[in-house]
């Protein structure tokens, strides 16, 4: 099982957690997304395109980018 890392920003409280969280969690091949607000980033668990992880993000309305 793959693990990616991304940086997201653009999250200000549990709700926006929750939001990026269920948007990630919502790509197919995630297994699982364990995102944290501090600092804002996200550790998604399975093998999704790293482009529809960042698009998810995207469209609810943060920012992501890859955390090497
Ligand atoms: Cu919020």
């Amino acid at each position: 099982m793959g693990e990616i890392k991304l940086k997201v920003t653009g999250m200000t409280c549990a709700h926006c957690v929750r939001a990026v969280t269920k948007a990630l969690e919502g790509v197919p091949g995630v297994i699982k997304a364990e995102v944290s607000l501090q600092p804002g980033a996200a550790v998604i668990h399975g093998e999704a395109d790293l482009q529809a992880l960042m698009a998810a993000v995207t469209n609810e309305g943060y920012h992501a980018e890859v955390q090497t």
